[in-house]
């Protein structure tokens, strides 16, 4: 299957003369979730659109493949980004791939073990910051233009772009747009770029309403829910741990035009989520992105209804469960071993 640049190339700025630096991202799969729809009742279908599935385990490569492949063609030295980590290690990839540097500056510390590793091993130049993610961005915006080097951070318009092409393939998968749209928000990239995408099929007529857009960020990190600048976010979702997003009013658009909402979800609710997702339905996400399934209980609890009777609902996991293996496993001890015999094994499976 071909990257998002060949499978939608006549929606996006490009032309023949843009080298195409993709790694096959996209076209990722949108898994029923049958004890979520169980639980919303009256034949809701609920989907998950598993993102975690792109090249290096997030929707950040929609965006990156297209921002790449844009500074490749204007002649770029190196491109650069601020991350909460994904954005760093689909940045390090793509760089990789075009054969170009990339820097990254992360918050010292904040940033999942997965996340980290990627950008290592894709040889990025990795500087760690005593601030946090917001202070970054500030940082690598003066340098990027100062410097000359490529900012890839959603700013970028390509990112935007790129990303929106989420919302076509859904519309591919469904025949139709879901009723409601659930998303992780941190910097808010990905839900203007969601509703981009919703926008321009309503302008084509390939759809007539578009879905409500449901934002979720964390409790502890939830600007655009409160309407001011949190100056020290904190959630264990380390990758939505953002306190002054950068597509703000992008956000605010998208869900006023959809008549959608902004909720802030726990960090409990969104661990929730997380062993929800992974124990019944199968689907290891990491926890920022298990903060859109949060926000449906969270409304669902609430007697708020998420869509008609018979309506479909897609939510957006956005990452992979296998960057933050430390969240995953959290302080779990195994058993000591035992010997390999069969009663010994027996008695271990708890079946003597
Ligand atoms: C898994 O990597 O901001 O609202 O620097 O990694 O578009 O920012 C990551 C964000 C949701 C929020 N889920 O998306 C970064 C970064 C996951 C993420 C978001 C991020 P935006």
């Amino acid at each position: 299957m071909a990257g998002i640049i060949e499978r939608y190339r006549n929606r996006l700025p490009v032309t023949g003369d843009t080298p195409v630096i993709s790694l096959e991202e996209g076209s990722t799969p949108l898994i029923p979730a049958p004890a979520l729809s169980a639980l919303l009742g009256e034949d809701r279908q609920v989907f998950l659109k598993f993102e975690g599935l792109n090249p290096t385990g997030s929707f950040k490569d929609r965006g990156m493949t297209l921002a790449v492949s844009k500074a490749m063609e204007e002649g770029c030295r190196g491109v650069i980004c601020a991350s909460t980590g994904n954005t760093s290690a689909s940045a390090a990839a793509y760089a990789a791939r075009a054969g170009v540097p990339c820097w990254v500056v992360l918050p010292a510390g904040k940033v999942a073990a997965g996340k980290l590793a990627q950008a290592i091993v894709h040889g990025a130049i990795v500087i760690p910051i005593d601030d946090n993610f917001d202070i970054a961005l500030q940082r690598v915006i003066e340098i990027a233009d100062a410097e000359g080097i490529t900012l890839v951070n959603s700013i970028n318009p390509y990112r935007i772009e790129g990303q929106k092409t989420v919302a076509f393939e859904i519309i591919d998968e469904l025949g139709g747009a879901p009723a409601t749209h659930f998303l992780p928000v941190g910097n808010a990239g990905n839900i203007t770029a969601t509703w981009r995408g919703y926008s321009e099929e309503r302008e084509t007529g390939r759809i007539q309403v578009p879905p409500r857009m449901i934002g979720c960020q964390a409790a502890g990190s939830a600007p655009i829910v409160t309407g001011a600048v949190v100056e020290n976010p904190e959630t264990i979702a380390t990758a939505i741990r953002i306190g002054n997003p950068a597509s703000w009013q992008g956000a605010l658009g998208a869900i006023e035009e959809s008549h959608g909402a902004i909720l802030a979800v726990e960090d409990e609710q969104i661990l929730a989520a997380y062993q929800h997702l992974s124990t019944n339905e199968g689907v290891f996400c990491e926890p920022a992105s298990a903060a859109c399934v949060a926000g449906l209980l969270k409304q669902h609890e609430a007697g708020i209804e998420i869509a008609p009777a018979g309506a479909t609902i897609v939510c957006t996991l956005t990452g992979h469960g296998l960057k933050d293996p430390e969240r995953a496993v959290d302080g779990t001890v195994l058993p000591e071993p035992i010997g390999s015999d069969l009663d010994a094994l027996r008695r271990a499976m708890g079946l003597s």
